[in-house]
Parts: C-alpha cells; sequence; structure tokens
C-alpha cells in the first residue's frame, strides 16, 4: 500500500482486517474459494489518494468457462435439491452474515467507490442486506398455478410449475457494488438459480467479501461465483457464453445494448438496466423547502454517481427564484469530505478519468450558456483532492448537453416553466425513462402528473426512494425488465405448462 493512501487509513482507523482484506492480489471466487490463474493484474485506484489500492486479477476466457462450469454443476448438486425452506434460511443466514460485517463492508465500498461511508452503511450495505432478507421469503412461495380449459373439450387438468432458469450472469456496475450485487443475486438465489458475477474492474471489493461469507455460512460451493476483469473480455464472454441462461445487466446504454445483443445469439433471458436523464416538476403548489432538501438529495446522493439522479428541474416560474435561493443554500452547506470522513456527503468521484467526464459537461454548460448558480467553477480554490464541489445551473435549456445527457456527477441544471403541459412535454423530451420526481402539496396534480410522464420509476415529493417490494427499471433507453419487487422473479424463473388428459371414466370402467 502507498504512503499516503496508508497515511489515510490511519487518519481514519480503518480496521486491520479490511487492510488485510485489500491489501494483496484480488483473485476470482470460483467454486467456493478465491482463486488466482494469472498474476496479471488490474490497478483498482484509492478515489480520494489517486494512488494504487490494490490489484485485481485480470480474467481470461477460460476463466469463465471456469465459472460458468462452477455454476452448472453447483445446479446439479446440492443446491438444486435443496428444500425451499432451506434455501430461504441460507439465504436469511447470508444477510445475517452481512449485518454483522456491516462495518467491515461499509470500509469497502468507501475506499473503492470513494463513496462517503455514512451512506455506504446507510444505503449500500442496510439496502443489501434488505433485499435478501425481502426475497429470502419469496424462495417458499414461488407456486405454479391450476386452471380450467376453456377450449378443450372432455377432462384435462392443466398446471404450471415455475423453475429456475439455470446460471444467471450479473454484470455490475462501479457506483452501487454491494447493493446492485444484491439486486441480482437476492432474486437469483431465491429462484434456486446459481449466479457468476462480474463486478466492475474498478471496484471489485465489495463482492468478493460476500462471496467469502456466503461460503462460511454454508453456501455450497458453486452458487455464488464471482469473475473479475474487463467489461469488454469477462462481460462479453458472459453475454456470448452458452452455458448462461440469463444475463441481468446494470452499467451505461450503450454497453447495455451490445451485451443485449450478444445474449440473443444464444436466447438468454435478459434484464438492462440502464442509464437515465431524470427530470424534476416544481409546480406552483410545492412545498419549497421539502422540495430544494429532496431535489438536492435526489441528484447529490453518491455525489451524483446515481443512474435515477433528478439532474434536470423545471419549474414554475412563479416559485423559480426561492427555489434557486434554497437550492444554492442547501448545495453550498452540503459537507465535503474524503469517503471515509464520516461527516462528509460529497466526497471522491470513482476516478479521474470520470472526474474529467464530469469537468467537460460543466465546461459544456458553461459554453452553452448556462447559469452558473454555485459549483465547482465558482471557487476553485476550494477543491478538496478527487472531489468536485455539487454544482446547479440555472437558465438551462432542453438542447443543452447538460438537460441531454447523463452526467453521473454532482452536476444539476435548472429551466423554468409557464404551463403544467409544457412542463410535462419537456420532461418527457429525451430516449431515457428511468425515473422522475414531482414536487407539489395538491394530490390530484401529483396524480395526473404521475400518469403523464414518461418514466418506470415516479417520486412524488421524494427522490430516489427504494424499497425491496417495489420494482426498479426503466423505459426506452433506460432498458428493459425489473430488479426487486416480485415482478422481479419472472425474469429467473421458466415456466413450465404441464396437461394431463383425463381419460373418460366410462371408457376405462
Ligand atoms: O459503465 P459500463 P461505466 C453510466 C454513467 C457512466 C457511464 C460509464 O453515465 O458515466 O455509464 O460507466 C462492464 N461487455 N452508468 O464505464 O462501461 C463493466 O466492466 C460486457 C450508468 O462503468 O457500462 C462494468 O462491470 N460488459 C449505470 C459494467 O459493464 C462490459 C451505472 C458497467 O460498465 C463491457 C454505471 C462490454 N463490452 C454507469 N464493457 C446505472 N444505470 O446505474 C464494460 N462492461
Amino acid at each position: 500500500m502507498e504512503n499516503r493512501t496508508a497515511g489515510y487509513f490511519a487518519q481514519y482507523a480503518v480496521p486491520q482486517e479490511v487492510i488485510s482484506f485489500v491489501d494483496r492480489p484480488i483473485g476470482h471466487y470460483i467454486g467456493g474459494v478465491e482463486v488466482h490463474t494469472t498474476g496479471d493484474q488490474i490497478d483498482v485506484i484509492e478515489p480520494f489518494t489517486g494512488e494504487r489500492l490494490t490489484g485485481v486479477v485480470n480474467g481470461t476466457l477460460s476463466d469463465v468457462d471456469l465459472a460458468v462450469n462452477s455454476a452448472r454443476s453447483a445446479l446439479a448438486g446440492p443446491w438444486g435439491k435443496m428444500a425451499p425452506l432451506e434455501r430461504q434460511r441460507l439465504i436469511l443466514r447470508l444477510a445475517e452474515a452481512m449485518s454483522a460485517d456491516a462495518d467491515f463492508l461499509s470500509h469497502l465500498e468507501a475506499i473503492d467507490v470513494g463513496k462517503a461511508i455514512s451512506e455506504a452503511r446507510s444505503i449500500d450495505v442496510a439496502g443489501a442486506i434488505a433485499n435478501l432478507e425481502y426475497f429470502a421469503g419469496w424462495t417458499s412461495k414461488l407456486d405454479g398455478r391450476t386452471t380450467n380449459a376453456v377450449a378443450l373439450a372432455g377432462e384435462t387438468l392443466m398446471y404450471t410449475v415455475k423453475e429456475p432458469v439455470g446460471v444467471v450472469a450479473a454484470i455490475v456496475p462501479w457506483n452501487f457494488p454491494l447493493q446492485i450485487l444484491s439486486w441480482k443475486l437476492a432474486a437469483a438465489l431465491a429462484c434456486g438459480c446459481t449466479i457468476v458475477c462480474k463486478p466492475s474492474e474498478q471496484t471489485p471489493l465489495s463482492a468478493m467479501r460476500v462471496a467469502q461469507l456466503a461460503s462460511f455460512v454454508g453456501f455450497p460451493a458453486g452458487v455464488i461465483n464471482i469473475v473479475n476483469g474487463f467489461g469488454h473480455v469477462i462481460g462479453q464472454a458472459l453475454a456470448a457464453h452458452r452455458g448462461v441462461d440469463k444475463l441481468s445487466f446494470t452499467g451505461s446504454t450503450p454497453v447495455g445494448k451490445a451485451v443485449g445483443k450478444t445474449s440473443l445469439d444464444t436466447m438468454k433471458r435478459l434484464t438492462l438496466e440502464l442509464g437515465g436523464k431524470s427530470p424534476v416538476i416544481v409546480t406552483s403548489k410545492a412545498d419549497l423547502d421539502r422540495a430544494a432538501d429532496a431535489i438536492l438529495a435526489g441528484v447529490f446522493l453518491n455525489s451524483g454517481q446515481v443512474c435515477d439522479a433528478g439532474s434536470r428541474v423545471y419549474v414554475h416560474k412563479s416559485v423559480h427564484a426561492e427555489l434557486i435561493h434554497k437550492l444554492r443554500a442547501g448545495a453550498e452547506s452540503l459537507p465535503i469530505g474524503a469517503g471515509l470522513d464520516p461527516t462528509a456527503r460529497i466526497t471522491p468521484l470513482v476516478s479521474s478519468a470520470h472526474r474529467n467526464k464530469v469537468l467537460d459537461h460543466i465546461s459544456s454548460a458553461q459554453a452553452e450558456g448556462a447559469a452558473l448558480v454555485t459549483g465547482e467553477v465558482s471557487v476553485p480554490s476550494q477543491r478538496v483532492d478527487g472531489i468536485l464541489r455539487p454544482t446547479i445551473f440555472d437558465n438551462c435549456s432542453d438542447k443543452m448537453r447538460i438537460f441531454r445527457e447523463e452526467i453521473f456527477g454532482p452536476v444539476l441544471g435548472v429551466s423554468q416553466f409557464d404551463t403544467i403541459d409544457e412542463a410535462v412535454e419537456r420532461a418527457n423530451t429525451g430516449d431515457f425513462g428511468l425515473a422522475a420526481a414531482i414536487y407539489s402539496q395538491n394530490i390530484d396534480e401529483t396524480i395526473q402528473l404521475s400518469r403523464r410522464l414518461k418514466a418506470g420509476n415516479i417520486y412524488i415529493n421524494a427522490h430516489g426512494l427504494l424499497d425491496p417490494a417495489m420494482p426498479f427499471g426503466g423505459l426506452g433507453e433506460s432498458g428493459f425488465g425489473k430488479d426487486m419487487g416480485p415482478e422481479q422473479l419472472d425474469g429467473f424463473l421458466s415456466t413450465k405448462s404441464i396437461y394431463v388428459q383425463v381419460a373418460n371414466p366410462s371408457a376405462t370402467e
């Protein structure tokens, strides 16, 4: 471990067991053990110090074969034969182990992603545990149905059974490595599938820890496998692999389209949770204090690296000035610091390359004539390592890049509207459809707006709420299929229809 990183960890008393877990070459997790198939490593960078944190194995196609074969064997082994209630208990044991390990997991997310450790604890780790607990319950409730024939003559018994689709490949991004892994893992396990996960090469740590905990609590070897390496190698190989039955991908729209096309060659089941450019409508009837707080939480969570971030605000002209005032005050009061700083809310972005991409969006907003309210460019002297200050632009137009493209950083754009119809039309422009938020104290107005907006997730007087019981997923360029909620289960199950022709009793007498 390099000097600044060691000093940074000492300053925040990172537990020695976390340092020991990280400060070594990270391998794959296949067949219930960590394996190192090659000494070739990809550098993993600590976002606050910008130094090399560790190295993760640069996996190859034969590693993918190994992991998929391991997952296939596990399907045919004790896991495939396990009674649902036993499976349910095992998933709950993993959730309990993660609860006991919450401090460890929170530290991993804070140093791998650079995110605020308080958010890692209360959102990433707590959310992942809740997903496992929720889906554990479904394990014992995956019933088929019986039905009566409506066209067939004679007597026919007709029923369906639900079976696991088989081996699930999960491709996971770097912004919420643990939580998004849990979205795929919990449903896959509940449905009796086995899983091969490819974490982002930038953030492999928490997935490796979860796989290790699963072995500790008694998951049979091969049920949970992690293959590390680059997306275009490992992710692509999983999408193409004949031994994978379902692909669940979260990441950018272009990569999602590419893996989707590849998956179809082998007729995989497919879920794509992609990017967004979520609109926010603030009407003249909004509670502006409440709206400002929720808008800031919705766009600056995880320093803006959130797929459903509400990054373009349409505010009624009568309340525009007051909202801008509140947004500015709120943004400027957000505590800035390192990921391990327990008081920080705005922390370093995941990498310098990503930070430069976000800075490019900020420059383009200025060049296109947006008015800077507060943020990075106005107070450069206050800049801390790797961190971009919460940035707000006013007077944005729908043609500007800041209003069209996913920025994935702490940048908010604001524009005024005259009529609700105009707000709806402008909010519905663009090809994404992940989320939208509405702020109004008038219940009729909120319900009407919720039906008119083109998005898979609608938040009213809030932003970014997530609950395992609710499906999450988008429309259009934001992808298809759902993570979480009972709706997710169908993506991991095959329905088999069984017909039993009942002979006429007189014919058998
Ligand atoms: O995503 P990628 P990145 C958006 C966000 C961000 C941009 C790029 O705008 O700035 O995407 O982020 C794997 N075949 N979101 O580069 O590349 C990769 O290794 C198969 C939105 O991280 O899509 C990682 O595990 N897999 C998003 C995963 O795909 C490939 C969250 C996502 O990487 C691959 C993250 C390939 N050819 C970024 N190339 C959200 N909706 O939450 C890469 N991967």
